[in-house]
């Protein structure tokens, strides 16, 4: 593990003028560095933890700004360390100087994510819930917030404790009849015992696994492609959607030429909209470039709206989606249908929804959106992270083996490896085991002052 003694400082507020900054500094030498520019009734060393004071920062008889001041001492803090908060007015040059005067006092200027990474190392959180931090920074939509929060919680490393705890108390066993390795005859470990707790594990860690499509679709937002033949209405149904002018529309065939994306949210849960250029044979080398994108745009996604015009053919692109992508038949310009019930029925496809963009008539659209995002986000336990997601497909391949091993009445000590490479799988992913490219690719994701 890594040794973290020296004391680091960070802007902790987004970057730009604001009424307030904070600048955040921790590490043994905080109240040391920051007793060196503060003046305040008494020094910061000298106060109360979870107070705060009202002071100076001064250097040299410079005045640079009057401050309140928060500190909080070891290990009652968020990283675990000293730490002091200095909230000064959100000039960018009173924060650039703060920053510069605290490192002529001997602070370092911390990378991405080190305060956290901090609070992990000191025990304050497992790498979970350090990357729920992150997450909950970046969340957007309710959805979001509430995958973070409850990573937060614990809910997903609380499931994944307990397999892990599981496993060990075997493994375990296993390993004790390693030390007997002279009496073959000695079994500490049920077979038949393991082998259906293998099989209960893994069916957890599959079900976790299927979590992950709609759970990482949550945490990035869904993308949905607008996909369809020139001038069925493709922009107008993107306009109607994010309620403003985005994309241009015309009625001249071809008027959207590249990919245009806005996001909205719908039902609590984040959606990436995709206009694209719409699909027919043209000798324009532009357009084609459009069309290639359009394409490519609705093999990334994973909701295709097809759409189709309600006046016009109804024939749709020519557009074959992946086995794991939702296809929704969008026809638009419900407007220019016969306006007679009975002909409309005849006329309607089951399975398509019918809007009027040009109206902003598409609440069969946003209702059809909105029962997906309550289905998608409804799990309370999903993994949302690529990165647990690897682990536990490592962890679920190691299974596999483990139960073929079982299954062909290997060794014992063939099955241990194995078992212990899942353990270790699953130990990654909290973090209870794990390595600095691990670390360092967790935190370099946050955000400076984090
Ligand atoms: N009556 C009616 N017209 C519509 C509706 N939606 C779009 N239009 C018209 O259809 C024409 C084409 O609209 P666009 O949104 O530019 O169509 P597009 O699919 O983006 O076309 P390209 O970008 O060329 O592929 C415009 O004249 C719109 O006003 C609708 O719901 N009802
Ligand atoms: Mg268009």
């Amino acid at each position: 593990m890594k040794q973290v003694n020296d004391t680091i400082c960070a802007v902790s507020t987004p970057p730009g003028v604001g009424g307030i900054a904070v600048v955040r500094l921790s590490g043994s030498d905080a109240f040391l560095i920051a007793d060196t520019l503060f003046k305040g009734r008494r020094q910061l060393s000298q106060m109360q933890p979870y107070t705060l004071a009202f002071g100076k920062v001064e250097r040299a008889g410079e005045m640079l700004d009057e401050v309140v001041v928060s500190v909080f001492r070891a290990p009652h803090s968020y990283t675990g360390e000293d730490v002091v908060e200095i909230s000064c007015h959100g000039s960018q040059y009173v924060q650039q100087t703060l920053l510069r005067w605290l490192i002529d006092a001997g602070a370092r200027l911390a990378k991405a994510g080190e305060f956290t990474e901090r609070a992990f190392l000191a025990g304050k959180m497992n790498l979970m819930q350090a990357e729920a931090v992150a997450d909950l920074i970046a969340a957007q939509s309710s959805a979001e917030h509430r995958l973070a929060v409850s990573q937060m919680r614990g809910g997903v490393e609380a499931e994944i404790r307990k397999l892990r705890e599981q496993l060990l108390e075997f493994t375990s066993l296993l390993e004790l009849e390693l030390d007997f390795a002279d009496h073959e005859e000695l079994e500490f470990a049920d077979r038949t015992q393991l082998l259906s707790l293998v099989d209960k594990i893994q069916l957890k860690i599959v079900q976790l696994l299927k979590t992950f499509k709609h759970g990482n679709a949550i945490k990035n937002g869904i993308s949905v492609a607008i996909l369809g033949r020139t001038n069925v209405g493709k922009s107008t149904l993107l306009n109607a959607l994010v309620g403003e002018e985005r994309a241009i529309v015309s009625d001249i065939n071809g008027t959207t030429r590249d990919t245009i994306e806005q996001e909205v949210t719908i039902g609590g849960v984040r959606f990436r909209f995709v206009d694209t250029a719409g699909i027919r044979d043209t000798a324009d080398t532009i357009e084609k470039i459009g069309i290639e994108r359009s394409f490519e745009a609705a093999r990334k996604a994973h909701i295709v709206l097809l759409l189709s015009d309600a006046a016009g053919s109804t024939e749709v692109a020519d557009f074959n989606p992946a086995e794991e992508q939702m296809v929704i038949h969008v026809v638009n310009k419900a407007d220019l249908l016969d306006a007679s019930a009975e002909s409309h029925a005849a006329k309607r496809s089951a399975d398509a929804v019918y809007v009027s963009a040009k109206h902003s008539d598409i609440a069969e659209l946003t209702e059809r959106l909105e029962r997906i995002a309550a289905e998608w986000s409804a799990p309370d336990v999903m993994i949302a992270n690529i990165r647990h997601y690897e682990a536990l497909k490592v962890a679920s391949e190691a299974l596999c083996r483990v139960r073929e091993g079982l299954t062909q009445q290997l060794s014992g000590e063939l099955v241990a490896l194995d078992l212990h490479d899942c353990l270790a799988a699953l130990a990654e992913i909290t973090g209870e085991v794990t390595s600095d490219e691990v670390l360092a690719s967790v935190f370099s994701r946050f955000c400076i002052g984090k």
